[in-house]
């Protein structure tokens, strides 16, 4: 449920009770029902455009940068030469921009579910949907979860940008989509996924490591800064089979460090670095 008083929209959700982000509206964009959710973008007064999937925020124009530069970028600085790269969601198109920076990379395959989140994109905010520009970029509308039932041995990375786990998306947090995204994977692969926030939703956070320890030998939590997503800190969980996950292989050339905001070597392992509560968490 979301509400809208005096032009504020508030994001109201049984994940975050008694709490709500509040952004203030200049315009409603569009709002339709896809047949998998309710898709509104709204132009809001400082933050640029807001896309809002069955009531909650996907991203600002304002902070995207953050998550999808994280979510991209951390398992891709670890592998030494990635050159197949599956994407699961992100039909913004926001983490494949990312990718394109990449000079090493042959193939990019994304999974989304819903055309419209990609058609809606690509006509309102073309400074995310960019991404499926690069022609590297091979699209795919479908289940996520039966497309990667089908791969074994394809990819060095695979990234799931989802939302929340409430819904048919709660799989994406399961077990056994872990162990299908390790088939998927060559044999020294690395694979990224929304790991929400350990300040919000510490059970979510120390499920999806406990599944995540249980399926790769090598595993890592990061969080940053996104002051649009409830708390204003999201996370990534990573696993790998081979690579270091807090010590980068490679960084960003010169040229491509000067088109990055929020990624940088030292983010990328200072973001490992959790506070002791969330630390203590994590160990448990
Ligand atoms: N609480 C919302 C978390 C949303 C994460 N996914 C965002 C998708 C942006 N590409």
């Amino acid at each position: 449920m979301n509400m809208i008083v005096d032009g504020w929209f508030s994001e109201i959700s049984d994940m975050w009770p008694g709490r709500a982000l509040s952004i203030k509206i200049r315009e409603k964009l569009l709002d339709i029902q896809s047949p998998f959710q309710h898709i509104v973008l709204y132009e809001t007064e400082n933050c640029g455009k807001m896309l809002v999937l069955d009531d909650i925020i996907q991203f600002t124009e304002d902070d995207e940068f953050a998550y999808q530069e994280m979510l991209a970028h951390l398992p891709m600085f670890c592998h030494p030469n990635p050159e197949r790269v599956l994407v699961i969601g992100g039909g913004d198109g926001g983490v494949l921009r990312e990718l394109s920076l990449h000079e090493c990379v042959k193939h990019i395959d994304i999974c989304e579910i819903d055309q419209a989140v990609v058609d809606v994109c690509r006509k309102y905010v073309p400074s995310l949907s960019c991404g499926f520009d690069d022609p590297r970029v091979n699209v795919h509308i479908g289940d996520g979860i039966e497309f990667i039932g089908r791969c074994t041995d394809c990819y060095d990375v695979i990234i799931v940008d989802s939302s929340d786990p409430v819904g048919p998306g709660i799989k994406l947090f399961e077990d056994p989509f872990y162990r299908a995204m390790r088939k998927a994977i060559h044999s020294d692969g690395i694979i990224a996924t929304q790991g929400e926030s350990f300040f919000m939703h510490s059970d979510v956070v120390c499920d999806l490591m406990r599944i995540a320890r249980n399926n790769f030998p090598i595993t890592a939590y990061s969080y940053m800064m996104v002051p649009t997503y409830p708390g204003g800190t999201l996370g990534v969980c990573l696993g790998s089979m081979r690579y270091s996950l807090s010590e980068p292989c490679r960084k960003p050339t010169a040229a491509m460090q000067a088109k990055l905001r929020y990624y940088t070597s030292d983010i990328h392992r200072a973001s490992m670095v959790l506070p002791a509560f969330g630390a203590r968490l994590l160990e448990a």
